[in-house]
């Protein structure tokens, strides 16, 4: 039993006892002791079976629990969650993730509807039941379908720079192994989509089957899919994340690369422009149709040369007007992570970060940069204790105050202000006006009506000290969609107002997404990519906001914080 497994079915067993709306008490400590275990540093189940050690010792853990946790390790399971489970089936669990519907809910659908499953919700929305329920109604019985909708959607998918570091990881490994020359991700991770479905890993090198072997035994390997000649398929990891591995030979290393990155779409219409030139496609080159004598197949360059493309970085292969731009070769020239000159959305211990200001400073220092600008909450967000205007005004003094005296980088004073529901700023203008830079955001009264959330963000882009509208959908990736409203017309009042469009660079957001950025560049618009980051660690992921902005065919010249300090500073104050 690993520390995670502990963990889950004691939050498993709270979910439930949530449900069946039980006192909070109980639930709160399975809760407490789940998140206690998940960090704690050496294995639950060593500390259990050393007679010399007592599991209370860890902080957290009273008698109660250490009487639970032994009864896992014994048989897997405690007495509380087999009740829990004779009432409600794991499959209860479920509902939890559909956005809409909290725990007593979820009890108020199983009492008078016997809703069990998601399956179940759905045909109880169908049947149009749910909205004859206390404090439920239409609006719910919608959202919930929209949210089912969704969720399955997202099921089995998993964030970007989760994928990345699997591969990662693996890469390294396989690279040690003798007779490896080569390991590449190819597939939705190397068109940095924001999600991915599984990982598909390419090696090649006079011994890259040896790869194959070392995935179907590795430890963290769960169940073989399948292992052939030259590719295996394992899930792996406690999240079961699919990983397939192919080998393959030196000569056709770049025909698989551009065969299995895909996408599907893109690579069904890039075959099709072979077929007139009298020529076919596969994952093992470019041959002629008559004769199949080999065209090209050892890089992606040449296959797509020979077909009369300039060669087409993944991020764009979406058929989406890619290959039309690379036979004209009028392709952008796409930004990269080593053109961002500054971070312009981070958080400090003033609000709900984890590191003080020059803390911040000082990581973005070593990354490189010239700039930061530090962007704490304001005050509608109570919980992370966000400023009001006095401590503002004090702020934007003491950050004047500190670029005078050494610090590492450039730090502009900035606010990640709330856009009210009514689209008024959080702040007075007064205070927000003694700011280098305000990022507007929306972070509560998100399901309003399409025409009210227009309505809104029109309101917002008003304020004469909005620069940034923050992660502008509102989405959080696999778990909440983005908010409506009318995109179109927001982004032209953000052009005409020279308001930029953020693209969020942090994993759980990646918002804006790439067809939208690339709609409101059509538009007219900026764009800043920044990390959103609540510590020194999060600064890294700027490389996943450059690939989103990539996918929304960014350049450096459309985003304001690649400019040099100076040219950033004139831009800020036109
Ligand atoms: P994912 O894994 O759902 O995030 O998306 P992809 O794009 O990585 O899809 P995946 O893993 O099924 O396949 C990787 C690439 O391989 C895909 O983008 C295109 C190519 N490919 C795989 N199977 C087929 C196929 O049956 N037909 C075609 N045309 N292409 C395929
Ligand atoms: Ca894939
Ligand atoms: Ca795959
Ligand atoms: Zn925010």
């Amino acid at each position: 039993m690993e520390n995670k497994d502990f963990a889950q079915l004691l939050s498993e067993t709270a979910d439930l006892m949530e449900i069946a709306g039980e006192d909070g008490f109980r639930i709160r400590s399975y809760r407490n002791a789940a998140s206690v275990i998940l960090g704690h540093p050496e294995r639950v189940q060593d500390v259990l079976s050393n007679p010399d050690r007592k599991v209370t010792e860890i902080a957290g853990i009273g008698k109660g629990l250490a009487a639970v946790l032994a009864e896992i390790a014994q048989r897997g399971s405690f007495e509380r969650r087999d009740e829990m489970l004779a009432k409600y089936p794991a499959s209860a669990l479920e509902l939890l993730k559909i956005q809409g519907l909290g725990p007593k809910s979820i009890a108020l659908l199983y009492q008078h509807h016997g809703v069990k499953s998601v399956d179940d919700l759905e045909r109880i929305c169908r049947e149009q039941k749910l909205r004859e329920l206390p404090r439920m109604g239409v609006k719910l019985e919608e959202k919930v379908l929209r949210s089912i909708e969704s969720y399955r959607k997202s099921a089995g998918r998993f964030l970007l720079s989760f994928g990345r570091r699997t591969a990662d990881e693996l890469s390294a490994e396989f690279s040690a192994l003798p007779g490896i020359e080569k390991v590449e991700a190819a597939g939705s991770l190397r068109r940095g989509r924001e999600t991915i479905g599984d990982l598909d890993l390419l090696v090649t090198g006079p011994n890259a089957v040896a790869a194959l072997d070392h995935i179907v035994r590795h430890p963290k390997s769960q169940e073989v899919l399948g292992q052939g000649g030259n590719k295996a398929s394992v899930t792996f990891g406690v999240e079961r994340l699919q990983v397939d591995v192919r080998a393959l030979p030196h000569e056709s290393f770049g025909a698989a690369m551009q065969y299995f990155t895909g996408s599907k779409e893109h690579n069904v219409a890039l075959r099709t422009q072979a077929i007139k030139q009298g020529l076919t496609l596969n994952e093992y080159g470019l041959f002629t149709l008559e004769g199949n004598q080999r065209v090209a197949g050892e890089t992606e360059q040449e296959i797509y040369l020979k077909l009369g493309y300039t060669w087409i970085p993944p991020e764009l292969r979406e058929n989406s007007g890619e290959l039309e731009a690379a036979q004209r070769g009028t392709l952008p020239n796409l930004v990269q992570l080593a053109d961002v000159r500054g971070d312009l959305h981070m958080h400090t211990t003033e609000t709900d970060g984890k590191a003080t200001l020059r803390e911040m400073a000082e990581a973005a220092a070593a990354l490189g940069y010239q700039y930061i600008a530090i962007t704490d909450h304001s005050k509608a967000l109570a919980m992370a204790n966000g400023l009001d205007e006095k401590r503002v005004v004090d702020f934007a003094r003491q950050v004047r105050e500190l670029n005078r005296d050494g610090l590492p980088l450039h730090v502009f004073s900035g606010l990640e202000c709330d856009i009210l529901r009514d689209g008024a700023m959080d702040l007075a203008e007064d205070a927000l006006a003694e700011l280098d830079l305000v990022i507007g955001s929306v972070h509560n009264h998100m399901n309003l009506e399409s025409v009210e959330m227009t309505d809104r963000l029109l309101r917002a882009l008003e304020s004469p000290s909005l620069r940034v509208l923050g992660h502008a959908t509102g989405r959080l990736l696999l778990q909440r969609e983005s908010y409506p409203y009318d995109f179109d017309r927001v982004a032209t009042q953000a052009a005409a107002r020279k308001v930029c469009f953020e693209v969020n660079a942090s994993p759980e957001r990646l918002d804006l997404p790439g067809p939208l950025i690339r709609a409101a560049k059509a538009k007219g618009c900026q764009f800043t990519i920044s990390t959103d980051a609540h510590r020194q660690a999060h600064l890294h992921n700027m490389r996943f906001g450059v690939l989103t902005a990539r996918r929304g065919w960014l350049e450096a010249a459309d985003v304001l914080n690649t400019r040099p300090l100076a040219e950033f500073k004139a831009a800020l104050k036109h």
